[in-house]
């Protein structure tokens, strides 16, 4: 009776700290481990604290001087906005421009990036460039599996006199111009320049501008000629898989996903990827976390009673 009383209390209190911190489903960090910054969900194999992550390419960056505190891959100026665990991270990225005024040129700005682990999703993404008068240039490394890394090489121009022949709402050529990405893209440099310093379209297009952006979050219109000179960054998706080696490569390796899930390999770029079982639900970067969801289940219900 005693004993059965005492089981009883354990069961509510772990149920009243539960409740208390309005944790996910499951946990998604390692224990003992923050598993947001500000605004952002970091689960495993990424994390904040020594300890945490899984090899320095999952090292989050949580700066604490911002309000909410914002997250940056390893130690760059990316900042993370949102991370999967299907292998997606969302990052925003400084694009780069060119601008002008009647005396000459205002500011330049050419950003390079250098993921080395992870890749551009070729997917997800295009590369865009705006302007009446823009030349813009995108330089790449490609990586494929089992091979060296080759150089590729894709451009846009565009060039128009009026914003009465601009379409408002499509990216047709005129002063807009889009392309998709290759497979297999790690480290790029964006370039973007004039050829006649904007004259004659200040008033409208000062700057050119060229970025690499989630086609979902796209919009062009008009106004973009003028409007992106105020624009620093823009959304952009990565590819992320763990190692180098694929599904095939490690399946010696009995600990290369953890219980209850199974190996895949990414759409694009080399590693590996794991994922719960059918029917199950957890990180399954963590061990003991893919769990079946009438497990699950039966545990938020008894949450949901409590509660009420
Ligand atoms: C959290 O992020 C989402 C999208 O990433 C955004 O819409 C929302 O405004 C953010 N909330 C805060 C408090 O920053
Ligand atoms: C956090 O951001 C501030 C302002 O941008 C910067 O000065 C500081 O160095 C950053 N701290 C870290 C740990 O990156
Ligand atoms: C990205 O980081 C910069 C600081 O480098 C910050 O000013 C900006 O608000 C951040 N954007 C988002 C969406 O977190
Ligand atoms: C152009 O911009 C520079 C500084 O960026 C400024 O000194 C100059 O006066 C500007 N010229 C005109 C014609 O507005
Ligand atoms: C563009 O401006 C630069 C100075 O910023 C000047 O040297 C160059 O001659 C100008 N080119 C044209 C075509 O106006
Ligand atoms: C990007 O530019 C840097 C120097 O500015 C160069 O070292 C690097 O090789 C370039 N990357 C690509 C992919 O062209
Ligand atoms: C262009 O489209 C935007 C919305 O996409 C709209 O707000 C704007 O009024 C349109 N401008 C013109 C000139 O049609
Ligand atoms: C991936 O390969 C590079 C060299 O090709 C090596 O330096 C690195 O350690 C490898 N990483 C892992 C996790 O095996
Ligand atoms: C097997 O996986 C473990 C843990 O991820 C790793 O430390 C080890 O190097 C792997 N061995 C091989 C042969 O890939
Ligand atoms: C697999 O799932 C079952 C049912 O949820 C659970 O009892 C078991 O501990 C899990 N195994 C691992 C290794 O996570
Ligand atoms: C690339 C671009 O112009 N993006 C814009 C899409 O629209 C939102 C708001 O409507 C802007 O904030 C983006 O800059």
């Amino acid at each position: 009776m005693r004993v059965r009383g005492m089981a009883l209390q354990l069961t509510i209190i772990g149920v009243l700290v539960a409740a208390a911190t309005a944790s996910p489903e499951f946990p998604i960090a390692k224990p003992g481990c923050s598993d947001r910054c500000g605004n952002v969900s970091i689960p495993y194999p990424f994390g904040t604290g020594p300890g945490c992550y899984r090899g320095s390419r999952f090292l989050i960056t949580c700066n604490d001087s911002f309000n909410p505190p914002k997250a940056f891959l390893t130690t760059s100026t990316i900042n993370v906005t949102e991370i999967t665990l299907e292998g997606k991270l969302h990052v925003e990225k400084y694009i780069a421009k060119d601008c002008y005024n009647a005396s000459g040129r205002t500011r330049r700005i050419k950003p390079t990036l250098k993921l080395a682990k992870f890749i551009i999703s070729d997917a997800d993404n295009i590369f865009v460039s705006i302007g009446c008068d823009t030349v813009a240039s995108l330089s790449g490394n490609l990586k494929e599996a089992g091979s060296d890394e080759t150089k590729y090489k894709v451009g846009c121009m565009s060039s128009c006199n009026s914003l009465k022949y601009v379409p408002n709402d499509t990216c047709s050529g005129i002063g807009c111009c889009q392309t998709s990405l290759a497979k297999g893209v790690d480290d790029l440099n964006i370039t973007v320049t004039s050829q006649k310093n904007h004259s004659g379209i200040l008033d409208f297009n000062p700057c050119s501008y060229a970025f690499i952006i989630e086609e979902k979050k796209f919009n062009f219109s008009r106004s973009s000629l003028l409007d992106l000179e105020n624009v620093n960054k823009l959304p952009m998706v990565i590819d992320w898989s763990i190692g180098n080696n694929s599904c095939a490569e490690v399946k010696t390796n009995t600990s290369a996903c953890q219980g209850n899930s199974t190996c895949y390999d990414p759409d694009n770029g080399n590693g590996y990827l794991c994922r719960c079982l059918d029917g199950y639900r957890g990180n399954p970067y963590l061990p003991n976390s893919c769990l079946d969801v009438h497990v699950l289940s039966i545990v938020h219900r008894s949450f949901m009673c409590h509660q009420r």
